[in-house]
C-alpha cells in the first residue's frame, strides 16, 4: 500500500464516464441499458419455473452484516395479542384484533438498491448533479427513479467462490474483469453486453461464524479498480452489478490505498446501478445442479423520496 492514498479526482481523471448521455436530467444512468428488448430476452430465459428470491433476511436472529457505520434494522412490535387484553383495550366491531410493528433501519442496511447518487467525489454526482444537492435528501439521483423505473433483464450468475474452489473468497482477496471472464468460461455461460452481473462470493457466511471479530481489519473481497476493468464495463454496457457482499468491491484497494474505488468509477461515473448483500446461496446450487448460469432477473427497490438507497428482494426466475 502506498503511503498516501491517491485522490479520487487524480485517481480517476483519465476514466471514462456517461454523463450526459442519456440528457442532462437523466437519473438512472446505465439502467438506461435495459429496454424492451432486454427484458423480452430475458423472459426467454424462464425454463424451469424455479423462483429465487435473493433478499436476505432482515432481522435475522444470526444476525444482520452491514457497512460499519451502519446498524442492522430493529423491528418493534406495536400491537400484538397482548394489545388486545385488559379494559382499556381497543374495541372493534365484529372482535378484529391484530398485528402491527415497525422497523427503523439504514435504507442500505439490508439487501439494498444505491442511489447513483449514494457516493461521490469532487463536489460532484453522478450525471455532474451538484454534491450540495444531497443536502438534507438527495435531490437528485436518488433512489426514487430507479424504483419508478425498475430493473428487469438477463443476469448471470458468476459462482467465484467455487472458480477459486473455496466455500467462501478471503478477507481482502480481489478479482478483475478478467477473472469474471474465466469464471464464465469455466460454468459455460456466455457475458454478453447489458447483462447484469450477479457475483458469488458467499464472504457473508463468515459475519455468523464469527460474530463481532468480522468487523476486525474489516476488508471484503471483491472486484478490484484497473482502467481496463472500468472500460471493460463501459464497453460491456453494464447495466447493474449485484453482489453478495456489503460492498462489491474490495473494500480497500490493497495497489492504491483508497476506499471504494468502483463505487466512483462505476457508478458515480459511469452511472451502473449497485446492489449488495444478496444471497446466492440457492440459486448458486441450482445453477451448480443444472449448469445453467444466465438467468431471468427482475428488482424494484421501494419508492423512497430522496432516499440515498432502498431495500429490495430481487427475484431470479430460471
Ligand atoms: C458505502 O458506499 C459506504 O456503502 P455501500 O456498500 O452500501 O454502497
Amino acid at each position: 500500500m502506498t503511503d498516501a492514498a491517491p485522490d479520487l479526482t487524480d485517481l480517476l481523471k483519465d476514466a471514462p464516464t456517461n454523463w450526459g448521455k442519456w440528457g442532462p436530467e437523466d437519473e438512472v444512468g446505465s439502467l438506461n441499458y435495459l429496454g424492451p428488448e432486454q427484458v423480452i430476452a430475458a423472459a426467454g430465459l424462464i425454463r424451469s419455473g424455479k423462483v429465487f428470491p435473493i433478499q436476505r433476511l432482515i432481522g435475522d436472529p444470526k444476525g444482520d452484516p452491514v457497512w460499519p457505520s451502519r446498524e442492522p434494522a430493529t423491528r418493534t412490535q406495536i400491537f400484538d395479542e397482548s394489545t388486545w387484553d385488559g379494559d382499556d383495550a381497543p374495541v372493534f366491531p365484529g372482535g378484529l384484533h391484530y398485528a402491527d410493528d415497525k422497523i427503523e433501519a439504514f435504507l442500505q442496511g439490508s439487501t439494498q438498491y444505491d442511489a447513483l447518487g449514494h457516493v461521490w467525489y469532487g463536489g460532484k454526482l453522478w450525471n455532474g448533479y451538484d454534491a450540495r444537492t444531497t443536502v438534507g435528501g438527495m435531490d437528485k439521483a436518488s433512489v426514487q427513479p430507479i424504483a419508478e423505473r425498475g430493473v428487469v433483464g438477463r443476469a448471470v450468475l458468476l459462482d467465484m467462490a467455487r472458480y477459486r474452489g473455496k466455500g467462501s473468497l478471503d478477507s481482502a482477496e480481489t478479482y478483475t474483469h478478467e477473472d469474471l471472464l474465466a469464471c464464465a468460461a469455466q460454468q459455460g455461460v456466455e457475458l454478453r453486453k447489458r447483462d447484469i452481473i450477479l457475483i458469488r462470493t458467499n464472504y457473508l457466511a463468515r459475519f455468523h461464524e464469527l460474530g463481532a471479530a468480522f468487523y476486525d481489519d474489516f476488508c471484503e473481497p471483491g472486484l478490484i479498480y484497473s482502467s481496463e476493468l472500468v472500460q471493460w464495463f463501459a464497453d460491456m454496457e453494464i447495466p447493474n452489478l449485484v453482489t453478495d457482499t456489503i460492498a462489491n468491491e474490495v473494500t480497500t484497494d490493497p495497489e492504491t490505498g483508497v476506499a471504494l474505488t468502483l463505487h466512483n468509477a462505476l457508478m458515480r461515473n459511469l452511472g451502473i446501478a449497485f446492489t449488495e448483500i444478496v444471497d446466492l446461496e440457492d440459486l448458486a446450487a441450482d445453477c451448480a445442479a443444472d449448469g445453467a448460469y444466465d438467468v431471468f432477473y427482475a428488482a424494484a427497490p421501494l419508492k423512497v423520496h430522496q432516499g440515498s438507497g432502498s431495500p429490495v428482494n430481487p427475484i431470479v426466475i430460471k
